[in-house]
């Protein structure tokens, strides 16, 4: 049984990292069951989630994760596709996970009312007398890496306009389909679908968050994935605030 190391569910999310999630989706594309473990960042070899352990075997990286399971498994998760298919849905997935997703961790972890709705809370189990401490300094290198990438220096407005340019080629390239190529999923919608999912979120008001709601067409998307393959119904409410002191 592979296992696939993650945080655990956020946010009403199956997991509170997207490229957890799109791992998960991965592993469940596959056909392969997994179980979780919640307690393995601390070991995780690029210091990153996810990683999986396939029978002593650990992958590192959900791009990696997806190449081990074609190349062991013999699963294409691209089968259908011509080569141009497949390298659009390469180029959207890598639009979501290296520029969609900078304009996530910035409205989330630099807007302090967002961090203190969202990624406060993956510290909630820290013991109390350091918690403060710890969110703080989360907080503080997550923005010193935004700034040193160059994504931090953008002002959030700039962001906003940046994201929703990805929000609208999603949509627009999704179209009337049930997945990104057609009728079939292929390996890109286990990002998009992860990306979409954390970009609708309640819990994070954000302009990305209306951008992505005034997309009936990505609603629906998340809306079905999350249904048909995680079994959860969407959140449409935001959960309570936690308070963060210090951050
Ligand atoms: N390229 C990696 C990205 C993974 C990643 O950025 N994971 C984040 C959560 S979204 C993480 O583990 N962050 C913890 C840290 O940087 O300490 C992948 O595709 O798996």
């Amino acid at each position: 049984m592979i296992t696939l190391y993650t945080f655990g569910p956020y946010f009403g999310l199956p997991d509170g990292s997207p490229f957890v999630t799109k791992a998960m989706m991965l592993l469940k594309l596959a056909g392969l069951p997994y179980a979780e473990d919640r307690g393995g960042y601390g070991r995780a070899p690029k210091c990153k989630l996810p990683y999986i352990e396939d029978d002593g075997e650990i992958v590192a990286d959900s791009t990696f994760i997806r190449f081990h399971i074609e190349k062991k498994y013999g699963f294409d998760f691209d089968a259908g596709l011509d080569p141009a298919q497949r390298a659009a849905a390469w180029a959207i997935e890598k639009m979501c996970e290296d520029h969609l997703y900078l304009a996530l961790l910035a409205v989330r972890w630099l807007d302090l009312a967002n961090f203190t709705k969202g990624p406060a809370r993956f510290f909630d189990s820290a013991p109390a007398f350091v918690r403060p401490l710890v969110r703080s300094y989360v907080r503080r290198k997550v923005a010193r890496n935004l700034i040193a990438q160059g994504f931090g220096r953008h002002s959030q407005e700039e962001i906003a306009i940046l994201a929703t340019r990805d929000i609208d080629a999603l949509a627009v390239l999704l179209g009337d389909k049930t997945f990104l190529m057609g009728a079939k999923p292929c390996a890109a919608d286990a990002t998009v679908f992860a990306f979409v999912a954390h970009m609708l979120a309640p819990a994070f008001d954000t302009p990305i968050r209306t951008a992505a709601e005034g997309r009936a067409n990505l609603v629906a998307y998340r809306d079905r994935i999350m249904q048909s393959y995680f079994g959860l119904a969407p959140q449409r409410e935001a959960k309570e605030a936690v308070e963060v002191a210090d951050a």
